[in-house]
């Protein structure tokens, strides 16, 4: 068996640092690319890299191809960013049809919630009732699958998990709200917190390095930010009654981040500790869950038109 089953075709992943788009062929990513997100560039800008990436994989017109995005993305294709600071030109942009009057048909969804329906699919949520995934990495990310279903809301705020509460933070965030998961978890919330701290040449991988070789103050960002990932995690088994939690995502799935996340989890009484463990899609899994969206979508539309 193939690593993702049958899966065929293009798959782009817009997300706030980078932007990689895969040729599959029967299960098996055959073919990759990816280059740098400008997170000020206007949507057709970012569509035109879209197309050029796509270009790179001769992907044709005739195919069509998933597309999974950072930000919100509503029941109609249009696309929004939550967190402005990371697309700072992504306001209601009609994104699907954009993408088809330039490239092909296409479908879109949200990048972590694509992520989590890769790992329901072929990964640690597999066969799962009620499971979660959370990516750490430029922002912070999630999906839910309750009743083995991608839990989705009209407007594309459903699965959000970044913009809940933490009692670990305390700055605005680029979503607008105050003290929120991703303002003090994120890549760009220890990147802000380095600079804070008069470390401003370091991106959260030299922060990464600098916490490897003993650095205490680069440790300390690493640890607050799997503390406020392991109350999330805590949070979500609560309120949702899920034991099953996948994380992924640049930082999530980075050297000693998921142990720092259980070392804090064992301090939360029993009942609040789910199952955490990093993706097995890994850093593939927005390819991979956006083609398993669009698989998905087209299955249905054909059993509605009795295919
Ligand atoms: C933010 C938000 C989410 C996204 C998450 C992870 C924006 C632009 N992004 O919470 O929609 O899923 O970051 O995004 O509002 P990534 O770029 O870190 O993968």
């Amino acid at each position: 068996m193939n690593r993702f089953g049958n899966l065929q075709g293009c798959a782009v992943d817009l997300g706030g640092t980078k932007i990689a788009a895969a040729r599959f062929v029967d299960g098996e990513i055959v073919r990759r690319c990816q280059t740098r997100t400008e997170g000020e560039a206007p949507p057709e800008v970012l569509i035109d890299t879209i197309a050029g990436l796509l270009s790179e994989l001769d992907f044709t017109r005739d195919e069509s191809f998933g597309l999974a995005a950072a930000g919100k993305v509503d029941a109609a294709g249009n696309w929004g960013a939550v967190n402005q600071r990371t697309l700072s030109k992504v306001k209601g942009v009609p994104m699907r049809q954009l993408v088809e009057e330039r490239i092909g048909s296409c479908l879109v969804v949200n990048d972590a919630a694509a992520a989590t329906l890769a790992e329901a699919r072929f990964g640690l949520g597999h066969d799962i009732a009620n499971f979660a995934f959370i990516t750490v990495s430029t922002g912070v990310g999630g999906g839910l699958i309750l009743n083995h279903q991608l839990h989705q809301s009209e407007d594309g705020m459903a699965g959000h998990l970044g913009f809940m509460s933490s009692r670990y933070a305390t700055e605005l965030c680029g979503s607008g709200r105050h003290a929120t998961v991703e303002s003090i978890a994120s890549g760009r919330a220890i990147e802000a917190a380095a600079k804070a701290a008069g470390h401003d040449e370091h991106d959260a991988r030299a922060v990464a390095r600098a916490a490897k070789q003993g650095e205490t103050w680069a440790d300390s960002l690493f640890e607050t930010s799997a503390a406020a990932i392991s109350d999330l995690c805590g949070d979500l088994r609560c309120l949702l009654g899920i034991k099953t939690i996948a994380l992924g995502g640049g930082i999530g799935l980075s050297q000693g981040y998921l142990g720092r996340v259980n070392r804090h989890l064992t301090a939360l009484p029993l009942p609040f500790q789910p199952h955490v463990d990093t993706a097995k899609t890994g850093i593939d899994g927005p390819l991979v869950g956006a083609l398993c969206f669009t698989q998905m979508a087209h299955a249905a539309l054909g059993a509605s038109n009795g295919g």
